[in-house]
């Protein structure tokens, strides 16, 4: 690793928050919720009873408030204030401890569980109170409207165009703690690799994305990276 990158993309997913504390999607019970999240996690399973997903939703605030960032992602501010390169975080995660941990450039493909859209006009808005069908959206006051900001299969991703333009300039690839089994984000090595970029996988155990990435590097991600960035910053032309 002696070259020196100069455009980043770092794509995570929920095994960066598992050692702060966070359940992963698909754990070895392989459930969410009691629930197979492709099953419940729909928009159309929202349509038919958003109260549910509302109630759940607002279940999860607290703790989704309260948690702390680990070493995986204060690792990424430091890579981001020392190292020569423009560094984006794609992130699939609603929590935001990419945020509370300082880094930049952070974009939430699936959503944020501290935000809410309404449906009708669009409005995006920040809260960690309880939400419900009932509710009013606070710039077009209709009623029934509201849903977590949160992206369920069968919806469109957020920032996409900025997204795609970001894989398809950058010369490094990171993947950090997803099963790489949900899409597009499952692709988003495929596109990067297509335009040049290597790429590095960082995960618990062999994904089924595995044989995308160039270099693969095993174990809990708080360990791990922090390494890796060690070994970046080494090796890069600093100053
Ligand atoms: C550690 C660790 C540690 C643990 N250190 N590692 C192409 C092909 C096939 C299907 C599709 C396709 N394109 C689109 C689709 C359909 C669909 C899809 O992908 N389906 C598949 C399931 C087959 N995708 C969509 O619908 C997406 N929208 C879309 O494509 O729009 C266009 C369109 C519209 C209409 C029709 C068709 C296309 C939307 C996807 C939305 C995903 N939403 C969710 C749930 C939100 C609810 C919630 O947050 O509560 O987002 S699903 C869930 O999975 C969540 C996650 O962000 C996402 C990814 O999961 P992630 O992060 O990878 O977690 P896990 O648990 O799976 O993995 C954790 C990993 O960490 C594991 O590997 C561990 O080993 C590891 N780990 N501890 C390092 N300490």
């Amino acid at each position: 690793m002696t070259k020196t990158y100069k455009n980043i993309v770092i794509l995570t997913g929920a095994g960066i928050s598992a050692e702060s504390g966070l359940a992963t999607f698909r754990s070895s019970d392989g459930l969410w919720n009691n629930h197979r999240v492709e099953d419940v996690a729909t928009i159309e399973a929202f349509y038919r009873n958003p109260n549910v997903v509302h109630d759940f939703y607002n279940s999860m605030r607290p703790e989704m408030q309260q948690v702390k960032p680990n070493a995986a992602h204060t690792a990424i501010t430091k890579l981001q204030q020392f190292y020569p390169a423009d560094i984006s975080v794609v992130t699939q995660n609603v929590d935001i401890l990419h945020e509370k941990a300082g880094n930049k450039n952070v974009f939430h493909i699936h959503g944020q569980i501290n935000q809410i859209v309404c449906l009708n006009c669009g409005n995006v808005f920040e809260t960690w109170n309880d939400v419900s069908a009932q509710d009013v959206c606070p710039q077009c006051h209709k009623k029934g409207y509201l849903k977590p900001n949160i992206v369920f299969f069968g919806e469109n991703l957020l920032y996409m165009n900025h997204v795609d333009s970001l894989l398809q300039s950058c010369d490094l690839f990171i993947s950090i703690g997803t099963s790489g089994v949900v899409y597009p984000a499952a692709g988003f090595v495929q596109t990067a690799k297509f335009f040049g970029a290597e790429s590095y996988e960082f995960n618990m155990e062999k994904t089924s994305n595995n044989i995308l990435f160039d270099h693969h590097i095993y174990g809990p991600a708080g360990t791990t990276f922090p390494k890796f960035v060690e070994n970046l910053l080494s090796h890069s032309d600093i100053g």
